[in-house]
């Protein structure tokens, strides 16, 4: 991609609003070095390797009108350094603009938004994104939607083009309730199609991006739940013929399908959660290792959850792709076991402990897990 077809986007929003999440939940999101001296002060570059798209990160807005000079000041000195080389000097190089604003804070918004309209008054016509951050409340969201637009009517001048409801990252609400993230790939979609003709993107590259922004968002889904695992797994008694895996193995598995939008059943997730495929693959890897005990019972059980929730994520792009149908249910507590035991976790982990014996006496199983991890990327 062209360094000129990627869209510079202006993140902005109170401290705390969750900017700095959204970015980085992102699909191929990373920090551009080199931004320059000075100009980090206040404002931080990123960019997508999925999307063509430029975040440019800045610090909360609730200080004194000085500081959002500043700010503002910084991010016009910089795309004009290091992005705006057209001709046309007038051009700033901000294609969009991002506003966060707290779901959690209805009664902000209105103060939150003038603010930030003043702040951008120099940038006429540029396309708006009011992003409502931690939207984990469904009954909240009609009524923040109307709260946002009633904000923003009191600004004539402002190209306010959607509000969008985002969660960027999982929220836990209890053991039982997770809220999964939501609205990412909508919010790149529309500002993307708020590019010029010439510059818009085929159907055929934006559908590898959603389907790459799912990936990244459920990869990171079973990251986190792969950590819990080898914290629950790590008990003296041996763990594959108990259930304590499955509360976590049932919210991967659901989180995983709401990413997708897998239209899944309490019957689907049962069967996929109580396959005996995974008891024997766990079986399998800790009767092939040479210890027993909590470290062996941690790897394991973290071994066992990515290995799940990477064969979920595979079931759901089948089902993404037209080739599994969620209603089918034996097929798919087919296919996902199949995959849980090609995984390469699997072995990694079986041949980490052969060639480790005399090493793991002193290590942590989540230090261990992190190994057999490395050594099936760099394969
Ligand atoms: N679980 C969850 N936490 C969030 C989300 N967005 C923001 N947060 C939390 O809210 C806090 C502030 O977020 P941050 O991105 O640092 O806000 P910033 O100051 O606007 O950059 C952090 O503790 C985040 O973890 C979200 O979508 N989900
Ligand atoms: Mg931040």
């Amino acid at each position: 991609m062209e360094e000129s077809e990627k869209m510079n986007i202006l993140v902005l929003g109170a401290s705390g609003a969750g900017k700095s999440t959204l970015i980085k939940a992102i699909s191929g999101t990373e920090v551009i070095t080199g931004v320059g001296e000075g100009n980090t002060q206040k404002i931080d570059v990123y960019e997508s390797t999925t999307w063509p798209i430029r975040c440019i990160d800045t610090k909360g807005f609730e200080y004194n009108i000085f500081e959002q000079w500043k700010t503002i000041h910084q991010v016009k000195k910089y795309t004009k350094e290091q992005i705006s080389n057209k001709e046309n000097s007038s051009e700033i190089g901000i294609d969009a603009i991002w506003y966060c604003i707290e779901g959690t804070a209805r009664r902000t918004f209105s103060h939150n938004i003038n603010l930030m309209n003043k702040a951008i008054k120099g940038w006429k016509n540029i396309p708006v994104f009011a992003v409502i951050t931690k939207s984990y409340s469904e009954v909240d969201i009609p009524e923040n939607i109307e709260a946002v637009k009633q904000a923003f009517a009191k600004s004539k001048n402002i190209n306010l083009k959607k509000i969008i409801p985002v969660v960027a990252e999982e929220y836990v609400i209890n053991e039982e309730i997770t809220v999964a993230p939501k609205g990412i790939e909508e919010l790149c979609i529309q500002t993307l199609d708020c590019l010029d003709e010439a510059k818009k993107i085929n159907k055929t590259n934006r559908d590898r991006m959603i389907l790459e922004q799912k990936r990244f968002t459920a990869n990171g889904a079973v990251v986190g739940a792969t950590t819990s695992a080898v914290v629950i797994g790590a008990v003296p008694i041996p763990f594959p013929d108990s259930i304590i895996l499955m509360p976590l193995e049932t919210g991967l598995t659901k989180l995983i399908f709401k990413i997708y939008k897998v239209n899944y059943s309490v019957e689907l997730v049962t069967a996929i959660v109580g396959s005996t495929m995974i008891t024997t693959v766990a079986k399998s890897i800790l009767k092939a290792i040479p210890i027993a005990g909590a470290v062996a019972n941690g790897v394991v059980a973290g071994a066992i959850v990515f290995a799940l929730g990477q064969s979920v994520i595979a079931a759901s792009e089948a089902i993404y792709n037209g080739k599994l149908e969620p209603t089918k249910i034996n097929e798919m507590v087919e296919f996902v076991g199949e995959k849980v035991k090609e995984n390469a976790i699997v072995g990694a982990t079986i041949s980490y402990f052969e060639q480790n014996k005399d090493k793991i006496q002193d290590k942590k199983p989540k230090e261990i897990l992190d190994e057999i991890m490395k050594s099936i990327k760099s394969k």
